[in-house]
């Protein structure tokens, strides 16, 4: 038992050191004061918006990105972009 717990704590604590590294990558000072509601950059709304014009379309979305799967729905008023609104609409089902 005591074998069995020690193992459980060494796999649960491995995938806490390798996200902590990750994160604090060039950050470090910063890294536990970081907010948990920081977006990660490939879903912040105003990185995605490039040209800046507050609507995200899916040609701002790069290949492959999570979002482009749900895009339809998030749209709400169907016009084919995304507001900040809709964006934060699609955050959630991801
Ligand atoms: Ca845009
Ligand atoms: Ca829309």
């Amino acid at each position: 038992m005591t074998i069995r717990t020690l193992l459980l704590a060494v796999l649960v604590a491995i995938p806490a050191s390798v996200a902590a590294h990750d994160h604090g990558k060039g950050h470090a000072a910063h890294a536990a004061h970081a907010p948990a509601t920081t977006p990660a950059p490939a879903l912040d709304f105003d990185r995605l918006d490039t040209d800046r014009d507050g609507f995200i379309v899916v040609s701002d979305l790069p290949a492959g990105h999570p979002a482009l799967a749900h895009f339809s729905m998030a749209d709400r008023d169907g016009d084919k972009r995304l507001d900040r609104d809709e964006f934060a609409v699609l955050l959630k089902m991801l």
